[in-house]
C-alpha cells in the first residue's frame, strides 16, 4: 500500500491490505483492529510553528524528539514490533491470562527543556468482529485519564474506523496514550494495533510539536479547539454584516467543533445543501470570548483546522486567511485549489493575529468556511486561539503575629529568597512550599523578594 493511499484515507483499500495479511497469519482472526499513529514526513512541514515572539523558539519535532514505540507498556495483551521497531510496526493481541480485554500503554516524553504541546494521532481500525477500542490520555504522569477516542459499534461483516485526534496545548513533559481493547467474542482473535511493516513501513507515526517549556506560563487559552459555536449552514449569502461583534446571531443553529460533514470525524455534522453536484460553497461561525486584561498580550495565535479554506474575523477586523484568493470574499468565492487533503485534513493551520484586535471583555471571533469546489465530499472547521501575555509582577504578602511572619504568593514559578541587606547577597529560603513561608524569632532585620524561574 502506498503513501497516497494512506494518506486518501480509502478505507476500502486499507480493509484489503489487512485481509491479507490476515490470511497469512496461521490462526483463526475476525477481529482485526489497526491503530495508526498520524504519519509524518509525507507533508509534517503542514505542523511548523512559526516563531512568534523573540523571546521564545518553536521547534517543529519528528519522532527523533518525541520517545516513541520502546516506551510502550502492554497490560493484559502481548506486544511487540518488528523491525525497525518503530511504532508504526508495533501491534498487540489478547493473550491467553486475559482473554478479552487488554491495554497498551505509549508514553511521550519530550527533549529535555521541551515540553509537548500538541500531539495528533490518526487511529485507523478495521473490526471483524464485536469489540471496543477506547483511547485516553493524561498528561506529566497522572493517573486521570481522559476519553478522546472510541471505535464505532461493529457491524457484520466488518466496520472500518478512521479517526483523527488532535490533542491540543497539552504543554506537559510526558504524555501518556492508552488504548484498551474489550472484545465481547473471546480470545482467539488477533489484534492488529497499528500498520503491519510488511505494508507500509516509516511512513506512520504519531507527529507532535514541542515548545519551550517557559511558553505554558505565558500562554492562555482563549478560545479551545472544541468549542461551541453559533452556526449558519443555509446556503445564504449573508454579506459582511454578519462579521460584527454586535450581529445577532440568537437565530443560528449552535453546536460543538469539530464541524462539518464528509469526513465521520465532525462532533457537529452541518448541511451541505439539497444537490450534492452543487454544494453550499460558504458556512459562517460565530463564537464570543471574555478577554481580561487585553493589553498585557503581546501575541495572538490562531490555529485553523479548515477544509477546504476559510477566513477569521476578530471584533470585525480580518485577522486571517487561509488557503483563499486574495481580495474580497464573498459566499461564492471558492477557497484555493487543490481541495484539503491528507494529514492537512486534521491540520489546525497557525497564524499570528495582531493582540490589538482584542478588547477587553467580550470579543467576538466570526469565521467563514469555503468549499473550494461546489462537488467536495467535505468540510471541516475547528479552531483554537491562545494568547501570549506579560507576566504580572507577583505580589508577595507578609502577615506578623508577634515574632512571627508569614509570606505568602500565588505566582508559583517564582522562588522566595531573603537578605539581610536589600542589596544582597540574597538566598533562597528554606521550607517554603506551595507559595508560602513562616518562620519565627529571626533575629535584626530581614528582605524578602520573589524571583522568577528561567
Ligand atoms: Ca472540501
Ligand atoms: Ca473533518
Amino acid at each position: 500500500m502506498r503513501n497516497s493511499r494512506i494518506i486518501a484515507g480509502r478505507e476500502t483499500e486499507l480493509l484489503c491490505g489487512l485481509n491479507q495479511r490476515m490470511t497469512a497469519l496461521p490462526f483463526k482472526m475476525r477481529f482485526v483492529a489497526v491503530l495508526a499513529a498520524m504519519f509524518f514526513g509525507y507533508r509534517a512541514e503542514a505542523q511548523v510553528i512559526v516563531a512568534s515572539t523573540s523571546t521564545f523558539s518553536y521547534t517543529y519535532a519528528p519522532r527523533s524528539a518525541l520517545a516513541l514505540d520502546t516506551n510502550a507498556i502492554n497490560a493484559g495483551v502481548s506486544y511487540n514490533h518488528e523491525p525497525p521497531s518503530f511504532l508504526n510496526c508495533s501491534y498487540i493481541s489478547p493473550s491467553a491470562s486475559a482473554p478479552s480485554t487488554g491495554s497498551i500503554t505509549y508514553t511521550f516524553q519530550a527533549a529535555p527543556g521541551l515540553v509537548i504541546r500538541h500531539l495528533g494521532v490518526l487511529q485507523r481500525g478495521v473490526l471483524f468482529a464485536s469489540g471496543r477500542i477506547t483511547g485516553e490520555f493524561s498528561t506529566n504522569g497522572g493517573t486521570t485519564f481522559q476519553a478522546f477516542f472510541d471505535t464505532p459499534p461493529f457491524v457484520n461483516p466488518a466496520t472500518s474506523v478512521t479517526r483523527y485526534a488532535n490533542l491540543r496545548n497539552l504543554n506537559a513533559p510526558t504524555v501518556l496514550i492508552r488504548y484498551t481493547l474489550n472484545l465481547t467474542n473471546g480470545h482467539t482473535y488477533n489484534i492488529q494495533f497499528c500498520r503491519d511493516c510488511d505494508d507500509a513501513p516509516l511512513t506512520l507515526t504519531f507527529n507532535g510539536t514541542t515548545v519551550s517549556q517557559t511558553i505554558p506560563s505565558m500562554t492562555t487559552v482563549l478560545v479551545p479547539a472544541g468549542s461551541t459555536w453559533k452556526y449558519r449552514d443555509n446556503g445564504q449569502n449573508l454579506g459582511t454584516i454578519w462579521r460584527t461583534p454586535l450581529f445577532e446571531d440568537r437565530g443560528w443553529s449552535s453546536g460543538a467543533a469539530e464541524f462539518g460533514y464528509g469526513d465521520d470525524d465532525e462532533a457537529t455534522r452541518i448541511y451541505s445543501g439539497p444537490d450534492p453536484n452543487n454544494k453550499f460553497i460558504t458556512t459562517y461561525f460565530r463564537h464570543a470570548f471574555v478577554v481580561t486584561n487585553a493589553s498585557l498580550f503581546t501575541n495572538l495565535t490562531v490555529g485553523f483546522l479548515r477544509d477546504d479554506g476559510g477566513v477569521i474575523y476578530l471584533n470585525g477586523k480580518e485577522a486571517f486567511r487561509s488557503q483563499m484568493p486574495a481580495g474580497i470574499i464573498g459566499s461564492g468565492t471558492l477557497a484555493m485549489q487543490p481541495p484539503t487533503f491528507g494529514i492537512d485534513e486534521s491540520t489546525f493551520f497557525e497564524g499570528q493575529i495582531d493582540p490589538s484586535f482584542l478588547q477587553e471583555g467580550t470579543n467576538t471571533l466570526a469565521v467563514e468556511v469555503h468549499q473550494a469546489t461546489v462537488d467536495s465530499s467535505d468540510v471541516s472547521f475547528d479552531l483554537e486561539l491562545l494568547g501570549q501575555r506579560k507576566r504580572l509582577a507577583p505580589l508577595l504578602a507578609i502577615v506578623r503575629a508577634g515574632d512571627c511572619i508569614s509570606l505568602s504568593w500565588s505566582d508559583l514559578e517564582t522562588v522566595l529568597e531573603e537578605a539581610s541587606d536589600v542589596s544582597g547577597p540574597w538566598q533562597e529560603t528554606i521550607g517554603n512550599v506551595a507559595g508560602a513561608y513562616f518562620t519565627c524569632d529571626q533575629p535584626g532585620r530581614k528582605f524578602y523578594r520573589l524571583r522568577q524561574l528561567p
